[in-house]
């Protein structure tokens, strides 16, 4: 009997535990706001470039603010990646390559429908430059992409054809790297798709939403949002971690 009623004090007291973790929420906010970045992480840098930046081909609004919110992150980062958007000349995702298409229109293409853009990055130019107050000198890669003329890639990992790949997920794992964390430019396109695509390679993965500016086609920037979280990885701002 005496066993018994210990048994049950038990389970009451484990029950009021959840209850209280439940209702207050106090963990979940507590370890929000104190995310320790350890040797296994590292910071994804997307396409900070003159191109995406007020006065490039494809401005991103705002796109220059993330720069300094970037730069003060990657000082927690023992490991940092930086991307850049890198075009030929008469790219396929490129309106100009598609006689009667204008930017932002779309094309179907043998991988599927592509957003058709104004000519950017192109592979030498200034515009594909990074930004020039980036400052990330312990930055360990820099990788490119969207190199192959007939293939776009917006994600870091694989390139729209979803066949080809960057390497990126090899590079990370043979790093011994389990957990990134992505910024940069833009949220609804090359930082969506590359935090989507290194959710799908395995890796624990947060975007830092006010390191990221979106272009916001239609409603895109929510889409994006919500397909992210659909996945598992986790929205965060750059406040929350320690
Ligand atoms: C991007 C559109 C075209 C990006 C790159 O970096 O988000 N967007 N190319
Ligand atoms: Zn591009």
């Amino acid at each position: 009997m005496n066993n018994k009623m210990s048994r049950r004090d038990t389970l009451r007291l484990l029950g009021g535990a959840g209850m209280l973790a439940a209702l207050g929420g106090v963990g979940l906010r507590a370890s929000a706001a104190g995310i320790k970045i350890d040797g296994a992480s590292a910071l994804i840098v997307v396409d900070v470039q003159n191109c995406f930046i007020p006065g490039g081909t494809l401005p991103v609004g705002k796109g220059d603010e993330v720069v300094p919110v970037i730069n003060a992150l990657s000082k927690k980062f023992k490991n940092v990646v930086i991307t850049q958007d890198w075009h030929t000349k008469g790219h396929v995702s490129f309106a100009s390559a598609h006689p009667g298409k204008k930017p932002f229109e779309t094309t179907k293409l043998p991988y599927g429908e592509q957003v058709l853009w104004p000519d950017h990055c192109v592979q030498g130019t200034k515009d594909a430059e990074l930004h020039k107050d980036l400052a990330i000198p312990h930055a360990q890669l820099i990788l490119r992409k969207g190199f192959h003329e007939e293939t776009d890639s917006y994600s870091a990992f694989q390139e729209a054809d979803r066949k080809a790949n960057t390497g990126l997920a090899g590079y990370l794992k043979e790093r011994k790297l389990k957990t990134v964390y992505v910024t940069g430019l833009a949220t609804d396109f090359c930082v969506a798709w590359t935090a989507l695509d290194a959710r799908s390679a395995g890796f624990e993965v947060y975007v830092i939403e006010d390191a990221c500016r979106g272009i916001d086609l239609n409603g895109s920037v929510a889409k994006a949002w919500d397909a992210m979280k659909a996945k598992g990885i986790k929205r965060i701002q750059s406040s929350d971690l320690a």
